[in-house]
């Protein structure tokens, strides 16, 4: 299965080696203006080689529209997004063809498929994320447009370092400004230190991304399978390397009192936001609030047990321009994923519910009550 969503429906394609990689959006209304040059900044945001913190493979990450755009609108037809790889250097993977890298999704895929490109992993690249940066930017574009919703993220642990706000307050401008998407501007040297000692010693690390959408509406997310927090969930562990996702407190809600955890209601806004802005599956009107875990990159140049597909025991050793810390530039990939989903519910709330109309009372949402910040 390579493609998600319902009324708004991607579907990607393509290996990290092969000659392209591409998507094809299916349901985006008619009439948004669109050009291959409004591509470009979420895509380097994401891109490789975009500091020495991350792999080194230089792409140019150009996006051609294929179809469903006439006269720099879109017209309802499908959309044909194309990405051609230009910097794949296959022979970095000649010693591991035939092996499996321990934690990678080498061994499953060959269980699964008995047969896999194994050039720079494949389908199982990081690679593929491109696609939905890519799709995203016009989900973006249509939130931003037809409702007001704005998507954003930043990088909420490296590793066991966390924002430290002695040090700085929380700034969504300092996030932007530096290559781990990190808010407290004053830390970003001692990161930088980190991961020069972390690339250094050939390990990798984990790290934590937090996307928040603004100005959703109420409303939002389908009782009982089609639930926001749940396509949000499967939204984000279908990035590569993610390994858990939580709404709002997530699991620091197993050990919350309820009179803690319940977001209280005033004319004014809710007083917190534990929930993140989702009851029932479905958007309260407040910041909508999801975390994702991303676990170590698995291709290390220090040596590791693993197997070959004759069944022998291997030490494997990957060489290559592999990303110390794959979450260091998954934010922008966690946006495209919340940005999706929330237009994928929005068409879909409209088409069940557009005659509804607004429904009284409406509690403020507006409230930046996430504690997390
Ligand atoms: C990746 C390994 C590296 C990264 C790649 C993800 O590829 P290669 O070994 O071909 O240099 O560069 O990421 C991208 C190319 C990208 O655009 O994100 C992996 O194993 O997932």
């Amino acid at each position: 299965m390579n493609s998600f969503g319902h009324l708004l429906r991607v579907t990607t394609f393509g290996e990290s080696h092969g000659p392209a990689i591409g998507c094809v959006i299916d349901g985006c209304p008619p009439g948004l203006a669109i050009s291959e040059d409004e591509f470009a900044q979420d895509l380097q945001r994401r891109a490789t080689g975009r500091s020495r913190h991350t792999s080194q493979r230089h792409e140019t990450d150009a996006v051609e529209i294929l179809s469903g755009v006439y006269e720099g609108r879109t017209t309802g037809t499908p959309i044909a997004l194309l990405v051609r790889n230009t910097d794949a250097r296959s022979k970095d993977y000649g010693n591991i063809a035939a092996q499996f890298r321990p934690a990678h999704a080498d061994y499953t895929y060959w269980q699964k498929y008995g047969h896999r490109d194994p050039r720079g992993g494949g389908r199982s690249s990081a690679r593929e994320t491109t696609m939905r940066v890519a799709a995203a930017v016009i989900a973006k574009k249509w939130l931003a447009e037809r409702y007001g919703v704005t998507v954003r993220g930043h990088l909420s642990q490296l590793g066991e370092v966390l924002p430290d706000h002695a040090l700085g307050a929380f700034d969504w401008n300092a996030v932007e400004d530096n290559p781990f998407f990190w808010p407290v501007a004053a830390q970003v040297p001692a990161l930088e230190s980190y991961m020069d000692a972390l690339r250094k010693s050939g390990d990798s690390v984990g790290a934590r991304v937090t996307v928040v959408a603004d100005g959703v509406p109420a409303g939002w997310g389908e009782p009982v399978y089609g639930k926001l927090d749940g396509d949000l969930a499967a939204a984000m562990m279908s990035i590569n390397a993610v390994k858990g996702v939580e709404i709002g407190d997530g699991f620091a809600a197993v050990a919350q009192k309820g009179s803690f955890h319940r977001d209280e209601m005033t004319r004014e806004g809710f007083l917190s936001n534990h929930a993140g802005g989702i009851l029932g599956g479905i958007s309260s009107g407040q910041q909508v609030v999801c975390s994702v875990a991303f676990k170590p990159t698995s291709s290390l140049r220090l040596p590791g047990r693993g197997m070959n597909v004759l069944g022998e025991e291997v030490e494997v050793v990957t060489i290559g321009r592999h990303d110390p810390c794959v979450g260091i530039r998954a934010t922008p990939i966690c946006e495209a994923m919340m940005a999706l989903v929330l237009m994928d519910q929005a068409l879909r709330h409209r088409a069940q519910c557009g005659d509804v109309g607004e429904i009284s009372p409406r509690i403020p949402g507006a409230i930046d009550t996430d504690p997390k910040r």
